[in-house]
């Protein structure tokens, strides 16, 4: 698939890769590795696809990095981008100072981010990513019970094999191992339950309805232990993004929002995946059905195109933390940057203007979804799971027994590396492979992407034939 060749010759890409191994650290990447390598070079994106320096156009199924909703090369968002880094490409938020699009953008936030009286979403704490925004929960919430007379609410509740960033705080809250095993993790405060995952929690006959409530009851159980009054709050995905995609069955959400509720504790949504049109609304605690007290969100407010992060602070918290809180000691100097903001309100622009969440909503969600039922004939699938424009499929040694592959044969990674040598994107998270494609593709692109699966999910099958990992089966 070359079918895009680029002024790029094999020299420039040689000297880029090795500059690239001698001077970057790439994010979650074994660098000893990649030199041997060397780096795919990606060189332009346009629509649902980008190219690499060899020419090859791959589609993009990951948006990036479940990110570019709107798709790349959208012209608007970089002539947003251009007038306001020549009008005003700079200013802090600090000093009681403040700028028109960060303003206009926190108004707009608070309008789209739906809630019932008392609880609707008053405020917007600007921040320049989604590791940012959660360790600014972890402070807002603490500095919030603080205020209110009740310092000991301190702990943080969250699942394992969540996801929630980078930082200290970020990572802390996430529930991965592998991340808590460096550098000194997780902070104090931070408890982890089980995830609502049927294929690593369920009991055998279990149905999804029970699963989901014992998932949930696990939250109960864990503020019981601990105490009421030392928790601040519950913080989870709506759907787990960079833990495989998992979609909790239905009765999971409205549960956890039934204990926060008796408990009194704080509900997070970290919508950084969830968000801007991912599960067909603006945000994902509407898919699921429950009303969060605080959002966090990155990626999609801008589709990528610049960083932007923050938090949507709901009114109950924003009260009080505004009446009795005093000065919040915390901030960045990005906070509120006038360009990221006039780009995210640009990018609303798109995502309204052309009916994006709706789309999701009606035609390409049910598009992908029926189209994913399909996959479980073919011989690697044994389990789907979809949510507007997500998905994941899991590779199975026998679909039909639900039994699933000895780690040792790595199918996630054999199967990604067939997708990146035929011109498709997918990611691989153990033997889950999953997808969260750009909003804008509609059935006949949602076909192609199908042909493109099933195509690299052959390949899979045939190596795995080759090498042995089928024969025991
Ligand atoms: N929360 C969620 C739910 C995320 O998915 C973050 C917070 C952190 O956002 P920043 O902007 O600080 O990266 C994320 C980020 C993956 C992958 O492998 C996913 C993310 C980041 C990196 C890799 O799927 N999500």
């Amino acid at each position: 698939m070359t079918d895009d060749p680029t002024p790029h010759g094999p020299d420039w890409a040689r000297r880029l890769q090795a500059l690239d191994s001698a001077h970057y650290l790439h994010p979650f990447t074994d660098s000893k590795a990649l030199a041997a390598r060397g780096a795919r070079i990606i060189v332009r994106g346009e629509g649902y696809h980008v190219w690499d320096a060899q020419g090859q156009r791959l589609l993009d199924a990951m948006s990036g990095l479940w990110c570019v909703n709107v798709g790349y090369g959208r012209r608007e968002l970089a002539d947003a981008a251009h007038a306001q880094m020549m009008t005003l490409a700079y200013y802090n938020s600090f000093f009681n100072t403040t700028n028109e699009p960060a303003v206009e953008l926190a108004a707009r936030l608070c309008e789209l981010a739906p809630g019932p009286a008392g609880r609707r979403f008053s405020h917007v704490f600007f921040t320049g990513s989604g590791s940012e925004s959660n360790d600014t929960n972890i402070r807002l919430v603490r500095h919030y019970w603080a205020s209110q007379g009740q310092p000991e609410r301190q702990i943080i509740i969250s699942r394992r094999n969540a996801y929630h960033g980078s930082t200290m705080g970020g990572a802390s809250l996430g529930g991965m191992a592998g991340m808590h095993a460096q550098g000194g993790l997780p902070i104090p405060g931070i408890v982890h339950i089980d995830e609502p995952n049927a294929l690593a929690n369920a009991l055998p006959g279990e149905s999804a309805h029970d699963f989901g409530l014992r998932m949930a009851r696990q939250l109960e159980d864990q503020i019981l232990a601990l105490g009421p009054e030392q928790v601040a709050a519950f913080i989870g995905e709506p759907v787990q993004g960079a833990g495989g995609v998992i979609v909790p069955p239905a009765s999971y959400w409205p549960e956890i929002q039934r204990i926060c509720d008796t408990y009194g504790l704080l509900l997070i949504s970290d919508e950084v995946i969830c968000g801007f049109g991912r599960l067909g609304h603006w945000f994902g605690y509407e898919a699921m059905g429950f009303q969060p007290d605080l959002v966090t969100f990155a990626k999609g407010v801008t589709s990528g195109y610049v960083p932007l992060g923050g938090v949507l602070v709901g009114e109950r918290v924003a009260k009080g933390l505004i009446e009795q809180g005093g000065e919040f000691q915390h901030g960045y100097t990005y906070s509120g940057h006038p360009v990221a903001c006039q780009v995210a309100l640009a990018n609303l622009d798109i995502l309204t203007r052309e009916h994006l969440l709706e789309q999701v909503r009606t035609h390409s969600g049910p598009c992908l979804a029926r189209a994913y039922e399909g996959l479980l004939q073919h011989p690697l699938v044994g389990q789907v799971q979809t949510c507007g424009m997500t998905a994941a499929l899991v590779l199975m040694q026998d679909p039909a027994r639900q039994i699933r592959f000895a780690p040792q044969w790595t199918v996630g990674m054999r199967c990604r590396a067939h997708c990146f040598d035929n011109g498709l994107v997918m990611r691989a998270v153990g033997d889950r492979m999953i997808i969260a494609p750009p909003l804008i593709m509609r059935a006949p692109d949602i076909d192609l992407l199908m042909a493109r699966i099933r195509h690299c999910l052959d390949l899979t099958l045939a190596e795995l034939h080759a090498v042995g990992a089928l024969s025991s089966a």
